[in-house]
């Protein structure tokens, strides 16, 4: 028999267990192929990057998202580059979408930051070299699928390394790559709510799921209702015509 205590602690992972699966909760899952390499045409030598990676738009390239040191100008920069310009090119393309207009960033986090970036929001594309300090880029898709990059600077080296990209079901394939990113049994590319699990249709088109739409489908409009009417009403009087005729056979 449950103590208080141990119902309360079950109803606490229980609890946290369903939090998990609520909209807008996403695990990270790391992105294949890290690596540190160059950008020669650019003059980058020490820069890192994966194989993730978003589009400028629809009908674009993959951009891959990296993080570079700079010696000249002493400062760590995030950019984004086409494959064929890094030495050696990512393995492969891990896209998360088409990247939205001016969401991404990198933030200087400070010495000791433990964190994965995910609540990142700086603007900025460059800040200044502090050895021992971690520097957090991100970038986001339309969709509101995330990029994170993240690194410690350790006497101008990469150290403690890591790019993540959203898994919004958890089940360790990164959203770019996954068919059915929420997990609802939906595919992507019919699921009017990709990111959300409780919701995967919206009948009358105004952004709110058929769960959580107190007036999921579209009202009926009246001439239709009308027309409806004379219908029906049309066949209740052919009928009737008829049986009058064959009662006065
Ligand atoms: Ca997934
Ligand atoms: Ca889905
Ligand atoms: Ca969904
Ligand atoms: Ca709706």
């Amino acid at each position: 028999m449950f103590g208080n205590r141990t119902f309360l602690s079950a109803l606490a992972v229980l609890a946290m267990a369903l939090g998990s699966r609520s909209a807008g909760a996403q695990t990270l899952a790391d992105c294949p192929n890290q690596q540190v390499g160059s950008i020669p045409a650019l003059g980058k030598v020490s820069v890192f990057y994966s194989q993730c990676s978003s589009k400028e738009s629809p009908t674009s390239g993959d951009y891959h998202w990296a993080l570079v040191i700079n010696s000249g100008t002493g400062d760590v920069e995030l950019t984004r580059q086409l494959a064929a310009e890094f030495v050696p090119a990512p393995a492969s393309s891990t896209p998360i979408g088409v990247l939205s207009p001016l969401k991404y960033g990198l933030r200087n986090v400070g010495n000791g930051y433990t964190g994965n970036c995910s609540e990142v929001t700086a603007t900025a594309t460059s800040a200044a070299q502090a050895d021992l300090d971690t520097y957090c880029g991100w970038a986001e898709s339309a969709s509101g699928q995330k990029i994170l990059l993240k690194t410690t600077l350790t006497k101008g080296s990469f150290t403690d390394s890591s790019i993540k990209t959203t898994d919004t079901d958890g089940d360790g394939e990164p959203d770019g790559s996954d068919t059915d990113d929420d997990g609802d049994g939906v595919p992507d590319t019919d699921d009017k709510f990709p990111l959300d699990p409780n919701e995967s249709e919206d009948s009358d088109g105004d952004g709110i799921g058929n769960n959580a739409d107190p007036t999921p489908y579209p009202p009926i409009p009246v001439m239709s209702l009308w027309a409806l009417l004379l219908t029906v009403g049309g066949l209740v009087a052919t009928a009737l015509r008829a049986a009058r005729r064959l009662g006065s056979v």
